[in-house]
C-alpha cells in the first residue's frame, strides 16, 4: 500500500520521504536548518529553551503508535518531515483533472498558483509559534505550559512540512520562498505575517485557548480541503498534518473548558446564581462567562477573515485546478466540478443583509467557512455550553453573526453587532465595548496571568484537566525547571 511507512529517524531530518536518496534536497534543507534554529531561538518560547519538556514527536505514519513521548529540550526537538502512506493509484477527486491520475510533479501550468497555497499555509505555522512566545512566563500550570510547547513545536514541524514541499518541488523560488519564511514577522510594520489574524497579538492565555480552539480549526479546515488536493505531496503532508492538529484543538476546547468549569464552581460557591454580576464574579479570581463572550466574539471574526472573500476566483482557480478541494470532498455526493451548482451566500444589497444563490465554484470560500462554523457551533454546545448548563446557570456562549467585526470580504465596509444588526459608525463606536474585550477586560484577565510552576498545582482561575498527559498523574512534573 505505501512506499513509505518506515520513518528514517538517524540522520538529521527524521522523514519518511527518502531524503537520504536525494543529496540534492538533503542539502538544501541542511542549509535552511541553522537559520530554523536561529529563527527559533530568535522568536520561539522566550525563557525555556534550555528547559527538559515532556514533549511528543512523530516518529511513524501509522495511525497506531505515530508518536513517542519523552524529555527533550526544544532546540533539540526532532522536526521531521512526514507524509502519510501513498494511497496507491490515487485518482484526482475533483475539478477539470476529476479523475485523472494524482500528480507526483508539479503540473507546470499550475505553479505559481500551488507555490502561493503552499506559502500561504506556511506562513500561519510559524507566524502562530511567534504570537505565542510570551506566554511560558505566565502559564497557569506545568500541564498547561507543557501544551503550549507541543503545540509550538508541532506548527513549527508544520513548517517544515511546507518548507519540504518547497525545497523539492519549486527549485530556485521555492528556496527563496523558505528563506522568507524565516524573515517575516507576526506584527512587524515592514515585514509581515500574510494573513491579517497572524499579525494580532496572544497577550494572554484565555487568548491562547481562544486561539487554538477557534484559529487551530481554520487550519483544521484549510488542511482538510489541500489533502484532497490532485498535488499527491500536498495531499499526504496534510493528512498528516491533521493528525497532530487535532490535539491543538483539544488545548483550546479544553482549556476554555476548564477556565468556564472553574468560574462556575467559585460563583455556586459564593453563592453567586447571576453570572453577569461581573464585578462580583471577578472579585472571585475568576474570569466572568461575558468576558469569555466577548473573547470568543474576537477570535471567531478574526478567524472568520482567514476563509477570504465570500464570491472568489482564487478559490474558484483552486478547485478548477484539481488543486484545493471541499471539505471532505471525497465524501461529498456531486459531481465534483460544479459547473452548474449554486450556493447560498450572505450579501451585502442595497444596505442589507440577503441570502442569495451565488455559483458554487466562486462561493467555494463561503462553504468552507459555513462548514467551520457548523464544526465550531457543535464544539461549543458539547464542551462550554454542557459546563455551564451542568452548574445550572442560565448562559449560553453562543458565536457571533458572520457580519460581524470583519475585515475582509462582503462585510468589512459595514458595522453590525454580534446578532448582525447593522450599525452606523457612532452606535458602534458607543457600542463596540459590549460585544468586544475592552482595555479593562484585558487588565483583568492579565491581572490573572502569574505563573504557576509547583507539580500539580493550577492557577486559581482554571480546572485541572479530567486526565494527564500520555497516561501521566496529576503531579507529573511535565516541563522540568530545576537545573
Ligand atoms: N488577510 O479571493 P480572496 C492554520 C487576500 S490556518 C490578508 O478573497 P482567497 C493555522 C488573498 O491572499 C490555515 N489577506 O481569498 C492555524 C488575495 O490576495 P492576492 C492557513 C487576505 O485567495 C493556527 C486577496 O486577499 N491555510 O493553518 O480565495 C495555527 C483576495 O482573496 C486574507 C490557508 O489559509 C486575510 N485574512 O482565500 C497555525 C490555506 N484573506 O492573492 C496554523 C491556503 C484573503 O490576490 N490559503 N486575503 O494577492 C488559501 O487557501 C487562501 O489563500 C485563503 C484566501 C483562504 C487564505
Amino acid at each position: 500500500m505505501s512506499d513509505a511507512t518506515t520513518v528514517d529517524y538517524d540522520g538529521m531530518i527524521p522523514n519518511n520521504v527518502g531524503l537520504n536518496a536525494d543529496p540534492r534536497l538533503r542539502r538544501a534543507l541542511e542549509r535552511w536548518h541553522p537559520g530554523y534554529l536561529d529563527w527559533w531561538r530568535d522568536r520561539g518560547p522566550e525563557g525555556f529553551q534550555e528547559k527538559l519538556v515532556y514533549l511528543r514527536t512523530a516518529v511513524s505514519v501509522e495511525p497506531e503508535g505515530w508518536a513517542k513521548f519523552g524529555f527533550v529540550r526544544m532546540p533539540e526537538y526532532r522536526w521531521g518531515i512526514l507524509l502519510a502512506p501513498a494511497v496507491e493509484d490515487r485518482k484526482i477527486g475533483f475539478g477539470t483533472h476529476k479523475g485523472e491520475p494524482a500528480w507526483q510533479e508539479v503540473p507546470g501550468e499550475y505553479r505559481a498558483m500551488l507555490r502561493r497555497l503552499i506559502v500561504v499555509q506556511g506562513d500561519t505555522e510559524p507566524a502562530s509559534v511567534e504570537q505565542q512566545r510570551h506566554l511560558g512566563s505566565t502559564a497557569p500550570s506545568l500541564y498547561d505550559l507543557r501544551n503550549l510547547f507541543q503545540v509550538n513545536v508541532e506548527e513549527a514541524r508544520h513548517l517544515w512540512a511546507m518548507v519540504y514541499l518547497l525545497q523539492k518541488y519549486f527549485g530556485r523560488d521555492g528556496r527563496e520562498e523558505a528563506e522568507e519564511l524565516l524573515s517575516r514577522r507576526s506584527g512587524d510594520r515592514d515585514s509581515p505575517r500574510l494573513l491579517g489574524a497572524f499579525n494580532e497579538t496572544t497577550p494572554d492565555w484565555l487568548s491562547f485557548f481562544m486561539f487554538t480552539f477557534f484559529t487551530d480549526r481554520d487550519g483544521k479546515m484549510q488542511l482538510h480541503a489541500l489533502s484532497q488536493s490532485g498535488f499527491d505531496p500536498l495531499s499526504r503532508t496534510c493528512r498528516f498534518m491533521l493528525t497532530e492538529e487535532a490535539h491543538h484543538m483539544f488545548v483550546g476546547q479544553s482549556g476554555v473548558g476548564r477556565i468556564i468549569e472553574r468560574s462556575c464552581a467559585a460563583m455556586r460557591e459564593a453563592g453567586i446564581d447571576d453570572p453577569t454580576d461581573i464585578q462580583r464574579v471577578r472579585a472571585l479570581g475568576v474570569v466572568d462567562l461575558p468576558t469569555m463572550q466577548k473573547k470568543a466574539n474576537l477570535h471567531f471574526s478574526l478567524t472568520l477573515d482567514l476563509f477570504g472573500s465570500e464570491i472568489s476566483t482564487n478559490a474558484a482557480n483552486a478547485f478548477n485546478a484539481s488543486l484545493k478541494g471541499r471539505y471532505l470532498e471525497d465524501q461529498i455526493d456531486d459531481d465534483h466540478q460544479l459547473l452548474n451548482n449554486t450556493y447560498p451566500v450572505l450579501r451585502l444589497k442595497d444596505g442589507r443583509i440577503v441570502k442569495e444563490d451565488a455559483a458554487a465554484l466562486s462561493a467555494l470560500n463561503m462553504r468552507l467557512r459555513d462548514d467551520y462554523i457548523a464544526d465550531a457551533s457543535s464544539a461549543i454546545e458539547r464542551w462550554w455550553n454542557r459546563i455551564i448548563a451542568r452548574a445550572g446557570f442560565d448562559f449560553r456562549i453562543k458565536l457571533p453573526h458572520v457580519a460581524f467585526n470583519r475585515r475582509i470580504g462582503e462585510f468589512a465596509a459595514i458595522h453590525a453587532d454580534p446578532h448582525g444588526n447593522m450599525l452606523g459608525a457612532e452606535e458602534w463606536r458607543r457600542r463596540r465595548d459590549a460585544f468586544l474585550p475592552t482595555t479593562e477586560d484585558n487588565l483583568f484577565i492579565e491581572s490573572l496571568m502569574r505563573p504557576v510552576t509547583e507539580r500539580g498545582d493550577f492557577a486559581s482561575w482554571i480546572a485541572p484537566p479530567r486526565a494527564g498527559i500520555d497516561g501521566m498523574p496529576g503531579n507529573f512534573e511535565y516541563v522540568k525547571l530545576a537545573g
